[in-house]
């Protein structure tokens, strides 16, 4: 019983960012394959955000890897606590972080997405004395849709928020017909 403790303990670190405590890109893998089945077998809907820091090399250079660090701790905090416990919230590189969403329409995902954007840019980070932006980006998974097309697509219109001018949120193009 002991070791089967310690067994769930370290699988659960595994799957954990050192740095923000939420969980890393490996954690959102089995989620991700676990609802896209309950869409595929008509169980409602799914929405996935995509945020990525904007200008995250000037905060660095310019206050220390230390306050960039303190910075991604604030945003996953941010987004652990605008989200449901449902919702899986996962560090996926280096100042990326994906939000997983079930039972979130399009139209909703999208709302939440400008939250989180509104909360950040409000946000007081010491040492910082400005405010730090992200930029979203927003899809729904189709029906039949795999999770590599939904993952491109959301990467697609995080680009197109960057694109754009940043610290803003854009929905991805509807998927291709299967
Ligand atoms: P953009 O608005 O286009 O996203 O520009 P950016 O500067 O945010 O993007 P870029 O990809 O050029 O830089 C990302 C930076 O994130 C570079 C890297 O040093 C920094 N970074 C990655 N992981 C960490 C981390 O764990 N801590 C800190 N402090 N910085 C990190
Ligand atoms: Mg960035
Ligand atoms: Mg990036």
């Amino acid at each position: 019983m002991a070791l089967k403790h310690r067994e769930v303990q370290i699988l659960e670190t595994s799957l954990t960012d050192v740095l923000t405590g939420v969980g890393n890109r490996r954690k959102l893998e089995q989620p991700l394959a676990t609802e896209i089945s309950r869409v595929q077998r008509g169980g409602g809907t799914l929405s996935a955000i995509m945020a990525d820091v904007d200008h995250f090399k000037s905060v660095n250079d310019r206050h220390g890897h230390g306050a960039g660090d303190k910075v991604l701790a604030h945003l996953a905090l941010l987004l652990r606590s605008q989200t449901r416990p449902t919702d899986i919230v996962a560090r996926y590189g280096g100042e990326e972080f994906m939000v997983l969403m079930p039972d979130t329409s399009l139209p909703q995902a999208v709302l939440k997405a400008g939250q989180f954007r509104s909360a950040l840019e409000a946000s007081l980070i010491e040492p910082l004395t400005s405010a730090v932006t992200c930029s979203f980006g927003v899809a729904e998974l189709a029906l039949e849709e795999s999770a590599a097309s939904l993952l491109a697509r959301v990467d697609a219109a995080l680009y197109q928020a960057k694109e754009r001018g940043r610290n803003q949120v854009v929905a991805a193009e509807p998927a291709p017909q299967p």
